[in-house]
């Protein structure tokens, strides 16, 4: 494996980032990468306090800015503590969500400031960027229902309306169009089969442009 590099999965919930990242790690170790898997909001103990404060529900209403700024707030501990550091022992890093995502949700689906979140993540992880992202995009309906049969608990977006994941995924398309070269666009609806041959072909491409497999 050549040079190593971020590999992120966004899509909307239930579009299977969780399943599919764990099978991209064992896709890129099967061909002798050194891999690390991690989430966010999350993916040190301190971020992952964050996500819990960013994700439960509670009776304070949570702005659109602090939920922005929350987001931001993980991801820099993420990347400082372990994006960064595993990236410059050469290790690959599969992560399931990153700013993709605030711009989806936070952008897109909540309506704030574009470039007030390029301005974060210009701020939080100027060197950091995917060296390809899978988007696992899905119908928002087949979406929620996945993600509700297997939910342990709700969290504060589970109370949202089909409005806003469409937005959501709307925002996340929008991405892809504007970053072709970045963000290859997964049928997620597919069965898992089909999805994981589409990561395979996507892992193929996206290894071949950050430095090829052995
Ligand atoms: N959020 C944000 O707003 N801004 C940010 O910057 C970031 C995050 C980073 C938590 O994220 C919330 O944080 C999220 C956005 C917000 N809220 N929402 N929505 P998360 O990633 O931790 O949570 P999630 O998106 O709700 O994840 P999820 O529901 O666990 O979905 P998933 O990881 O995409 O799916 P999965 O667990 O892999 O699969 C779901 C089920 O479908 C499971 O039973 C699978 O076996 C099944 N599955 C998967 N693929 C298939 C196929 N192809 N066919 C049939 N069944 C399948």
């Amino acid at each position: 494996m050549g040079a190593a590099g971020l590999i992120t999965l966004e899509g909307i919930e239930g579009a299977g980032k969780s399943t599919l990242a764990a099978w991209a790690g064992e896709w890129l170790r099967g061909r002798g990468a050194r891999v690390r898997l991690t989430r966010e909001p999350g993916g040190t103990e301190l971020a992952e306090r964050v996500r819990r404060i960013a994700l439960e529900p509670g009776p304070e209403r949570v702005s659109a800015d602090a939920e922005t700024l929350l987001m931001f707030a993980a991801r820099a501990i993420h990347v400082t503590n372990l994006i960064r550091p595993a990236l410059e022992r050469g290790e690959w890093v599969v992560c399931d969500r990153f700013t993709d995502a605030t711009r989806a949700y936070q952008g897109a689906g909540r309506g704030v400031d574009a470039a007030w979140i390029e301005a974060l993540a210009e701020r939080v992880h100027p060197d950091v960027t995917p060296a390809c992202t899978l988007l696992l995009d899905l119908p928002v309906a087949v979406g929620l229902e996945r993600a509700r049969a297997r939910r342990a608990g709700p969290d504060r977006f589970e109370s949202e309306t089909q409005a806003f994941f469409e937005r959501v995924r709307a925002g996340y398309l929008a991405l892809a169009r504007a970053a072709p070269q970045r963000i290859q666009v997964i049928d997620a609806a597919a069965p898992l089969e089909s999805v994981q041959q589409q990561i395979g072909a996507a892992l193929e491409r996206c290894a071949a442009v950050a430095g090829g497999l052995p």
